[in-house]
């Protein structure tokens, strides 16, 4: 792969400079939000490599990573390119790493981590002894439980392998039809099999419970809010945490008050990215509704401060959106690009200043102070991030002009398709 990322900047370095030059004398402490922005890393999930599909169909791109290790290497290709994208998320069994070592190896010659593993007992896999088509950790037979019990503490164990440190457990248990399911026998059963996963978790390691309003079910969901994925968390003890997909909503929800009260009381522990205009659209980070990406950010900042938290380390910050006709790498360099703005507008918010305008009932201002934040233009306090640790100063044209896609579409064939999805 010929990737000249010096070469390529040399163009746009005077350009650069003079732009970050503005910002630093228009705005305070620009140093230490670019410090901020170098060490924030989102973890890029391995089934977004490929085209997504929709139920109606799926169209391949050309030249998509046919096993792990070429997703390593797509993944290892944009953190070049951003220097954000320096992890990896596993969703177990699309990709499973057969040799736990020489897969880490190889992630670490990119620069890459192993971040949460994903379980998946939503489908059934060729092979598999008991069908899900009713549910996992619900199921009204204890058997069913326990091969899903099963699935997701192997799960576990892979993930120790790679040098993973927690676990994300989403359900699409739930049922379709009123009637279909007691609610109470439904929860009770979940909960009774989070135990036991929970039970299997090292010390070390956070388990996450992530919620869906509806879909596949469309009745009723077990974990459909995130009131029931903190009631879960809270009575399976320290180590259980909510986490939040921003798809994952009934529409208008207010997904940044959610996030401030589940900070308050120490239980979110993982985020997911993307965006949507109706249901669980899966799109592209910021690309419908940037103002809300930023009141996000802004209540994130402003939690994790207040309990002393590592923006950078102390949430599991991943991508989750696939879909059917951007080509997935350019897709994921714009989402990542769309959460370090939002990132940067947040750490610009005047907070001493927010508070005084909230304590004087002044609506107007404290409306003025977001708004000033989230108009500012931080572009080029972001690439001069990625310009000092080696990254491309504009990501996705570099990915154009250095030809990267038709270099893939070399060394794999056009007809190359991705596993998973
Ligand atoms: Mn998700």
């Amino acid at each position: 792969m010929e990737l000249n990322i010096a070469e390529y900047n040399s163009r746009f370095e005077a350009a650069q400079q003079k732009a970050f030059d503005h910002c630093s004398h228009q705005l305070q402490e620009v140093e230490a939000i670019v410090d901020k922005l170098i060490r924030f890393q989102v973890a890029i999930p391995s089934w977004a490599l490929g085209t997504g599909g929709t139920r109606f169909g799926r169209f391949s791109g050309a030249g998509e990573p046919a096993n792990l290790e070429q997703k390593i290497g797509d993944i290892g290709l944009l953190h070049a390119l951003n220097r954000a994208s320096g992890a990896i998320s596993l969703h177990i069994p699309w990709d499973i790493p057969e040799d736990g070592n020489a897969i880490k190896q190889l992630a670490a010659s990119h620069g890459l981590v192993f971040d949460a593993v994903n379980s998946n007992t939503f489908q059934d896999q060729p092979g598999q002894l008991h069908s899900y088509k009713f549910g996992s950790l619900q199921h009204v037979s204890k058997t069913i439980r326990k091969q899903a019990i099963r699935h997701n503490i192997e799960v576990i164990r892979q993930g120790e392998a790679i040098g993973s440190k927690s676990l994300t457990i989403w359900l699409s248990d739930g049922s379709c039809f009123p009637g279909q399911l007691n609610f109470r026998h439904a929860w009770q059963n979940t909960f009774e099999s989070l135990q036991e996963i929970y039970a299997a978790l090292p010390p070390d390691w956070k388990l996450f419970v992530e919620y869906k309003a509806f879909e596949p079910n469309f009745y009723s969901m077990t974990v459909g809010d995130w009131g029931q994925s903190l009631l879960y968390a809270s009575k399976l003890g320290p180590q259980a945490y909510t986490l939040v997909d921003l798809g994952h909503h009934l529409p208008n929800a207010n997904i940044e008050q959610i996030v401030s009260l589940l900070l308050m009381e120490n239980k979110l522990g993982g985020f997911h990215f993307n965006d949507s205009k109706y249901g669980d659209d899966d799109l592209t980070v910021g690309s419908i509704n940037p103002y809300q990406l930023f009141l996000i950010f802004s209540e994130l900042v402003e939690g994790m401060d207040e309990r002393g938290m590592d923006h950078a380390s102390d949430l599991a910050w991943m991508i989750d959106a696939s879909h059917n006709i951007k080509d997935p790498l350019e897709d994921l360099l714009q989402s990542v690009e769309a959460i370090m703005i939002a990132y940067a507008q947040a750490l610009l918010v005047d907070r001493p200043a927010l508070l005084q305008a909230q304590q004087n009932n002044d609506v107007v201002q404290a409306q003025e102070i977001l708004q000033t934040a989230f108009r500012t233009d931080v572009r080029p306090i972001v690439a001069e991030a990625r310009r000092r640790t080696g990254g491309a100063i504009h990501p996705l044209d570099a990915f154009r002009k250095l030809k990267l896609r038709e270099q893939l579409i070399a060394a794999r064939g056009k007809n190359s398709v991705a596993t998973g999805l």
